[in-house]
């Protein structure tokens, strides 16, 4: 062979070993992009588990992820409500910049646009399997639904690849489960009709049929009738698609530990969103879980719930992706009792506090409105501990970007991987909190409540909802009860907070200074 032409055949080996071997090692850098997984509870509180002070309650496998990872005690919710901060925790946007971000009946359209931002549409980027398991409360469809029909658009279409859900909550009808837009074991024959206006003729309802019922609703609750329950809208046909109440932690954890033992075994990475129905009413736990808590189907539920947290615990490590998987456990908003039906719920708290040491609860933008159980698990790499750091939920779009290696940002989100894997303590200066609409204001260690008319106590869940005729600022460090109003003695604080809140929502703050002047 000639000199060259060997020194060419050199070369090119040379070239091919080289590009072969970068190859691989984009491969294997490909392969260390973590797996995420989301808990989401709904309602959920602040003090419903043992690592953050219930005495009552033990969730040992929620405190695995607090105590083995790092438990924050800053961290909100966007909103006090569901719909609201499920919108907030994916889109990183926050939700009263969207009118229709409101607790959505089961008939309303989808909520997020197709061209909106969000953390699976984002992982997908970086080559990310995305899928959700468990409750959305988004809305389905462009306007009109026809449930015998592929439901569209949906998760599916606001990026994730696998969709296992139910489309409100466990207290609205549909009562089905719907699989990537299909409603599942549905029978042709036996069409879904739904109706949050009007009841089917001749359809038991739970205001008419008392005798139907096996739980017993206390306000609203009183339309259709599924499985002695009776549930917020009007539902006919679909027999052979209804879910079994009791068995609805098992399902959804069965769809979710097989989309992570399928994921697992693939090359990519996976997002999986599992987000679980307890302990929002209707509170039907699995007769294994019946009376085990002494507190009631609300704890009971409790302990399903944490029951499910260590089966999926389980499935990561039995796949071996325990230490490869980021887990962030949060909860929707704050805790409720008596959400509408009568589950003893408040006769059998004994000396439970859901709601920690906080003020308010559900629907309230007093503290435990939106401040949440917030923790982060990743075997390894995150190191025990307590982190006061201050962040939202809003933050996770842009913080699981940086951890993917993607640009994407939002821009109400903040970019907290630091804080969130424990390099840093530097969380927020600020954020902004939402409660059925109204806002309040969070700047370093105080917040700020603005005057809004209203009742100051939902009488009916027994909520305060932070309503009042004057501004009320506390320092929630040195008051977390939020007891002491500051208004009036450190009206320097009052004035900056109120000039900050002012440039942040603009014209919406001077709606609300427009209602306070009526
Ligand atoms: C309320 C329901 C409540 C619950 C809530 C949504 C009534 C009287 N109350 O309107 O039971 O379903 O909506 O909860 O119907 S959330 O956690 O999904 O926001
Ligand atoms: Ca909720």
């Amino acid at each position: 062979m000639h000199i060259t032409k060997i020194l060419n055949f050199l070369f090119l080996s040379l070239l091919m070993i080289f590009s072969c071997q970068s190859k691989e090692s984009e491969e294997i850098t490909e392969t260390k992009k973590p797996n995420v997984l989301i808990i989401y509870l709904d309602d959920l509180g602040y003090g419903d588990l043992s690592a953050y002070g219930a005495t009552e309650i033990y969730t040992p496998n929620m405190d695995r992820l607090a105590n083995e990872g790092l438990k924050f005690t800053n961290a909100y919710a966007t909103s006090a409500t569901c719909t609201p901060s499920r919108y907030g925790i994916l889109t990183g946007t926050y939700p009263w910049r969207n009118d229709n971000a409101k607790i959505l009946p089961g008939t309303a359209p989808l909520l997020i646009e197709t061209d909106e931002m969000t953390i699976p549409k984002m992982l997908k980027t970086k080559g990310y399997h995305t899928g959700i398991v468990g409750k959305w409360h988004l809305g389905l469809g462009d306007g009109f639904v026809d449930w015998n029909e592929k439901i569209s658009p949906g998760p599916n279409e606001v990026g994730f690849d696998y969709a296992y859900i139910m489309a409100a909550t466990q207290d609205r009808v549909p009562t089905v489960y719907i699989k990537n837009g299909n409603v599942v074991g549905l029978d042709k024959e036996d069409p879904i009709l739904v109706d949050y206006d009007n009841n089917f003729e001749g359809e038991p309802t739970g205001k008419n049929n008392p005798e139907l019922l096996k739980m017993m609703w206390h306000h609203g609750h009183n339309s259709s009738i599924v499985n002695g329950i009776p549930r917020i809208g009007y539902m006919k046909g679909g027999e052979s698609a209804k879910w079994v109440d009791e068995d609805m932690a098992d399902h959804f954890l069965l769809e979710a530990q097989q989309f992570i033992k399928e994921k697992s075994r693939g090359e990519n990475p996976f997002f999986l969103y599992y987000a679980m129905q307890q302990p929002h009413v209707p509170r039907t736990p699995h007769p294994r879980f019946e009376g085990k808590s002494g507190m009631g189907p609300r704890g009971d539920v409790i302990l399903e719930a944490d029951w499910c947290v260590g089966e999926i615990m389980k499935t990561l490590e039995e796949e071996g992706v325990l230490e490869n998987t980021l887990v962030i456990f949060s909860s929707d908003n704050g805790p409720v009792l008596n959400d509408g039906y009568y589950d003893h719920a408040v006769e059998k708290l004994g000396n439970h506090t859901p709601w920690g040491h906080f003020r308010g609860g559900k629907y309230s933008l007093f503290e435990a409105g939106t401040r949440m159980p917030f923790m982060t698990y990743w075997k390894g790499t995150i190191q025990p501990g307590v982190s006061e750091a201050l962040v939202s939920q809003l933050d996770l779009l842009n913080s699981l970007s940086t951890l993917v290696g993607s640009d994407i940002k939002t821009e109400d989100g903040v970019d907290l991987l630091d804080v969130l894997l424990g390099n840093s303590n530097e969380g927020r200066a600020e954020v902004i909190l939402e409660a059925t609409s109204r806002t309040a204001f969070r700047s370093g260690d105080y917040i700020l409540i603005p005057p809004y008319d209203g009742p100051k106590v939902n009488e009916l869940v027994n909520i305060e909802l932070g309503n009042d005729s004057e501004y009320q600022l506390y320092n929630l460090k040195s008051d977390p009860g939020q007891n002491n109003n500051l208004a009036k003695s450190q009206p320097e604080v009052l004035k900056k907070l109120i000039a900050r809140f002012e440039e942040l929502r603009g014209s919406e703050y001077e709606k609300i200074q427009q209602l306070e002047l009526k």
